[in-house]
């Protein structure tokens, strides 16, 4: 049996005496899924067994008093990783508050549909009387740093997640049903105001101080807002006796795509309940986490606070009758318009086993909605659908914070996005990317967009809600794929064709994929059958079927201008030539050339066996390069003076002969003296209007000579 360790000595100054980790079983083990855990334990203590302590790699530590110190009263080491693992995770134990409601408290709990509603939405959770899912609540002020008090004169927040079987639902209101601002653009502005003042950096979590007041005296939209906010609602007794509204105007959309506007909104079981303002003052003295130590309490003693969620539904001919304006998130609907009607309930029943890991690191997205729930265009709730998403970011600092517990989404999720900070995921399989067709979807093909049962944006089709219709389409033109690809390749010379059909036979051949080859060539059909047939044979392949065209491709009159070689600048300008000598070589010559190819805007490169001081005909000469390390693939184009003695010494040499065969191959000038022509014998190099004597290098200059080509190397 696994003997556990002894209790740690709080207070053990006895270095030598107190060995905690003497005797003790010493086994293999690590955190998370003990299946792939090795079972050697050598001396006792199961490998998961809890109650040992390890650092964050599954090594057990054996004294957790005292770091590792270079004798008795020496300093400490740099060595020590216990001591270091431990101090540099708590240094960064803080992540950034949120830049508003950053108070908060959070508890789990449960939702429940008591009537179904299919008529008015396809959302899953309101499709079936008794339907549940689990929720996430996080109650909070909005003004005060995650250490203030909790009953100042505030909104609350009022977020909460569900975590349907459709993916998660983050219902992101407050406990007003009007909000201060009309337009995203303005919240930035909103808060600097009402968060401690710039310069001397208070009041903390109060609204009663002049920049608020400056700039609510000045945003006329506010009133509303400020006679809810200096009402008692914003000094509630409980967070379980506060009402929660989702303020904006969302929509419903049912099964047959109809859709009507609705507004959102939880009302406590329990009532409604304020303090007075000399009670929230006194309380905050008192008990500053009043409302936090209320809901925690009130949970774990079984007194489960829970809300009827309620719905005002309304169409756009009610809404073109009324005096304000909807999409507006400082009006309210009033209830005796639109009645309240009761959907379900949702209990919260549970409290958070971490603070941190849960109330801290919920991410809430007002972007999280699911088929049969969207957004109106209220500018206000349109900009904050970006910002939530971007906040997370920074507050928990990578992309995967979907993948956190409380984060992630109690249904199945499959896509292809990957990797990024902190993945915690492994996904397997070779295809990361849609389309493809390397396996069935599902498996390693990985999931497919559904159509029938994937989220689609409502689309009213009417002048005031859709002035420029939400679709996820393309304009008509954009199917033509083909006239652009044929233009391009017709209009190359036929050598840059003959390029591009080998490019594509190449690229192909290291397909090892029979459909996927085939595939493509069946696209190439659509640009150019030559082409297509070209590559066909390439691969020695049959012409496979023609690929459907979305829409054929016109026939438009080729275009000089895409192609390279017709547009070749027959310069010397910003070219480099390399000219090859050795010892004996002939110094005037190799001056002269060199002059001539600077003056014409070239860089002249000297190459040689050796680069030191070299004894040539008429002094000594320094090359730029040694041959072995300048290969002529370097260069634009390439001369050579040499004595037959240092030709005859080269032509034994690979780095030489590949010198000239390379440039030869690539189409290259190639100008050479006498001595030279028996390394271009050994290179295979035969005579052309590229290969020529050195004095006639101007002549020619650095152009390529593809008519060459056909005959050093096979092209599609
Ligand atoms: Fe928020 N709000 N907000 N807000 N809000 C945040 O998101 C923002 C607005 C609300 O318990 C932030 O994750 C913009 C209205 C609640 O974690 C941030 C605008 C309503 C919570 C953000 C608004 C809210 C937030 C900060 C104007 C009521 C706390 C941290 C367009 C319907 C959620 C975070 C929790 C939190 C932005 C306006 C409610 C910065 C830009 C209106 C309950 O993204």
């Amino acid at each position: 049996m696994p003997k556990a360790p002894p209790p740690s000595p709080a207070n053990d100054h006895k270095l030598r005496e107190h060995q905690p980790g003497a005797g003790q079983p010493k086994i293999e083990a690590s955190r998370g899924n003990g299946d792939e855990l090795h079972q050697n334990v050598a001396a006792g203590g199961s490998p998961t067994d809890a109650s040992f302590l390890t650092d964050n790699f599954g090594h057990r530590i054996s004294d957790n008093q005292n770091s590792l110190r270079a004798g008795e009263r020496g300093p400490t080491l740099l060595e020590d990783f216990v001591l270091r693992e431990k101090i540099f995770h708590f240094d960064h134990e803080r992540i950034p508050e949120r830049i508003v409601h950053a108070r908060g408290s959070g508890a789990h709990g449960v939702f429940e549909c008591t009537k179904a509603i299919p008529g008015l939405t396809k959302a899953s959770i309101l499709q079936k009387e008794g339907a549940t899912c689990p929720v996430f609540v996080r109650f909070s002020t909005v003004a005060g740093g995650a250490g203030s008090v909790d009953t100042p004169r505030d909104v609350r927040g009022f977020a909460v997640k569900l975590y349907t079987d459709s993916g998660n639902w983050d219902l992101v209101g407050n406990n007003i049903p009007v909000f201060f601002i009309q337009d995203a653009l303005k919240f930035p502005d909103l808060v600097h105001s009402v968060k401690m003042e710039a310069d001397r950096g208070y009041p903390q979590a109060a609204s009663a101080h002049d920049t608020f007041w400056d700039f609510i005296g000045l945003m006329p939209e506010a009133m509303h807002m400020i006679m809810w906010a200096m009402s008692d609602r914003a000094i509630p007794r409980s967070f379980r006796m506060i009402e929660g509204f989702g303020v904006h105007t969302f929509r419903f959309v049912n099964a047959k795509g109809e859709g009507k506007f609705v507004k959102f909104h939880w009302k406590p079981v329990l009532g409604l309940q304020s303090t007075t303002w000399d009670e929230a003052v006194k309380i905050a003295g008192a008990d500053p986490d009043f409302h936090r130590r209320d809901l925690f309490e009130a949970i774990d003693a079984g007194d489960f606070p829970a809300w009827d969620l309620g719905v005002q539904v309304f169409d756009e001919a009610f809404a073109k009758k009324q005096p304000y304006d909807v999409l507006d998130a400082t009006k309210l609907i009033p209830e005796e318009d639109i009645p309240v009607e009761i959907v379900g309930r949702m209990t919260l029943n549970r409290n958070v086993d971490n603070f941190f890991a849960e109330t801290e690191q919920v991410a809430f997205l007002p972007s999280n909605i699911i088929p049969g729930i969207d957004f109106s265009n209220d500018p206000l709730l349109q900009g904050r659908l970006f910002s939530y998403l971007d906040t997370q970011k920074s507050r928990l600092g990578t992309t995967n914070f979907h993948q956190i517990p409380i984060n992630a989404p109690k249904c199945p999720f499959h896509n292809f996005q990957r990797d990024g900070m902190m993945q915690t995921l492994v996904p397997t399989g070779r295809a990361n990317y849609e389309p493809n067709s390397l396996a069935e979807a599902g498996e390693n093909g990985g999931p497919r967009a559904s159509a029938e049962t994937g989220f689609t944006t409502f689309t009213a089709n009417d002048e005031r809600n859709d002035p420029a219709q939400k679709l996820r389409i393309r304009a008509e033109l954009f199917a033509d794929h083909f006239t652009q690809a044929r233009l391009f390749y017709l209009s190359q010379t036929e050598n840059e064709q003959a390029h591009i059909a080998s490019a594509l036979v190449f690229e192909l051949s290291k397909v090892t994929l029979d459909h996927v080859r085939a595939r493509v060539v069946g696209q190439l059909r659509n640009i150019d059958e030559d082409l297509a047939m070209r590559v066909a044979v390439g691969l020695a392949i049959d012409l496979p079927a023609k690929e459907k065209a979305a829409r054929p491709p016109v026939e438009l009159k080729p275009s000089d201008a895409l192609s390279i070689q017709k547009n070749a600048d027959d310069t010397m300008e910003g070219r480099k030539v390399a000219i090859l000598f050795a010892e004996g070589s002939d110094k005037a010559a190799i001056d002269k050339l060199k002059g001539a190819i600077e003056s014409a805007g070239g860089t002249a490169f000297l190459v040689a066996p050796k680069v030191g001081g070299i004894k040539v005909k008429g002094g000594t000469l320094k090359a730029d390069g040694q041959l072995a390390g300048s290969p002529s693939v370097l260069f634009d184009a390439v001369a050579s003076i040499l004595t037959d003695e240092q030709a005859k010494a080269l032509s034994a040499q690979g780095a030489a002969v590949q010198w000239f065969m390379d440039a030869y191959g690539h189409c290259k000038t190639i100008a050479h003296d006498e001595a030279t022509q028996l390394l271009l014998d050994k290179a295979g190099v035969e005579k052309d209007g590229g290969v020529v004597a050195i004095d006639k290098f101007e002549s020619v200059g650095t152009r390529r000579h593809w008519a060459r080509e056909a005959k050093v190397r096979d092209l599609a």
